[in-house]
């Protein structure tokens, strides 16, 4: 019998009241995987995003999946006292305060969006942090991600898996889709410290700062180069799908920062924290290329950040590449 995601909750002795919001973001992640599964069907792909004859924008998955978590009803908690104070979305340039509660729900509703139209794996990114008491302002929200309480993220590729910490380790969870229950398949996700295979858009190569190129192109050199090793490459376009492979059997994933606009793609609040902290429970390091990234004070809710993560060795390495110079 695999155990229900709420029985590992319970054996971890989660809070009951954080217990029952990591069940309900489940459950919305259930219900956009299934909105993702339909998405053709329903005529809601990039490729059908365009002006209907009014002039209006059809609407497109993510904002789909952003609505779907802002009228989700179990925010509220079963005895209507409030889970979640305050919702901080990709999609939404402010706050979106609600009732009440005692915790924060950060997210990016689909990561990978542009993997829609492929038929590519796409997933939902969530941090949970603990809410002040009383009104919530963006300054609150804008805590180091040490501070996050649980993070993880839903994958909805050839399976629905949902990856979880609670600052306990790294379990996943599968949707098994006939009954809606999250069942755990893997107990323990664990990064080996050394890899051979990287994960980056090479097109960006021009735009690398010297210690990042310095790094790919010793890879890319194979046996007969410095590193003596030949290394193997992979890139989904999609974080949670290249991070999930990483905490499946290893691996380094970066998007640093470079010269385009001199900071990285991926945004601090709902991508790098939660993806950070699960690295980090898993036994790997997230770093923006120098420092842990969960250690960064955050001073916008969309700030973006360089990121180097993955197995230890390997982000250690470009480190030290960086502090050479
Ligand atoms: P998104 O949240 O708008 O989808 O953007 C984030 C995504 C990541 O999932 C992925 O690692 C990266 O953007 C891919 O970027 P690129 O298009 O440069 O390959
Ligand atoms: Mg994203």
């Amino acid at each position: 019998m695999l155990k229900p995601l709420s029985q590992y909750l319970t054996e971890q002795a989660a809070p009951d009241r954080l217990r029952q919001l990591i069940l309900a973001v489940a459950d919305a992640c259930r219900d956009i995987g299934h909105a993702v599964n339909t998405s053709a069907l329903d005529g809601v792909q990039g490729a059908l995003n365009q002006e209907n004859v009014q002039g209006e924008v059809q609407k497109q998955l993510d904002v789909i999946a952003n609505d779907m978590m802002l009228e989700e009803k179990r925010w509220g908690g079963v005895d209507g006292q409030g889970l979640v104070a305050a919702l901080v979305s990709e999609e939404m340039e402010e706050i979106y305060p609600l009732k009440g509660g005692e915790f924060l729900l950060v997210f990016d509703p689909i990561d990978g969006s542009s993997n829609v139209d492929v038929n590519g794996v796409v997933g939902t990114i969530f941090s949970i942090l603990k809410a002040p008491v009383g009104k919530v302002t963006e300054a609150d929200v804008l805590q180091s991600g040490r501070h996050q309480v649980a993070a993880g993220y839903a994958i909805y590729g050839p399976q629905t898996t949902l990856v979880l910490t609670i600052g306990k380790g790294v379990s996943a969870f599968s949707l098994d889709q006939k009954s809606g229950d999250w069942l755990m398949t893997v107990p323990a996700m664990t990064i080996p410290a050394t890899t051979r295979e990287f994960a980056i858009n090479m097109s960006n190569h021009r735009h690398w700062a010297a210690p990042v190129r310095r790094y790919i192109d010793e890879c890319l050199a194979g046996k007969t180069g410095p590193r003596g090793a030949d290394f193997n490459m992979r890139w989904l376009a999609s974080m949670v799908g290249d991070v999930h492979r990483v905490l499946t059997r290893g691996g380094i994933f970066m998007y640093p920062v470079d010269s385009r606009k001199g900071i990285g793609k991926l945004r601090l609040m709902y991508e790098a924290n939660p993806i950070a902290f699960l690295i980090e429970q898993a036994g790997g390091v997230a770093t923006d290329g120098v420092n842990p990234i969960l250690d960064i004070a955050p001073e916008a809710l969309h700030q973006r950040v360089g990121v180097v993560l993955g197995s230890r060795e390997e982000v250690e390495r470009v480190t030290a590449y960086h502090k050479e110079g």
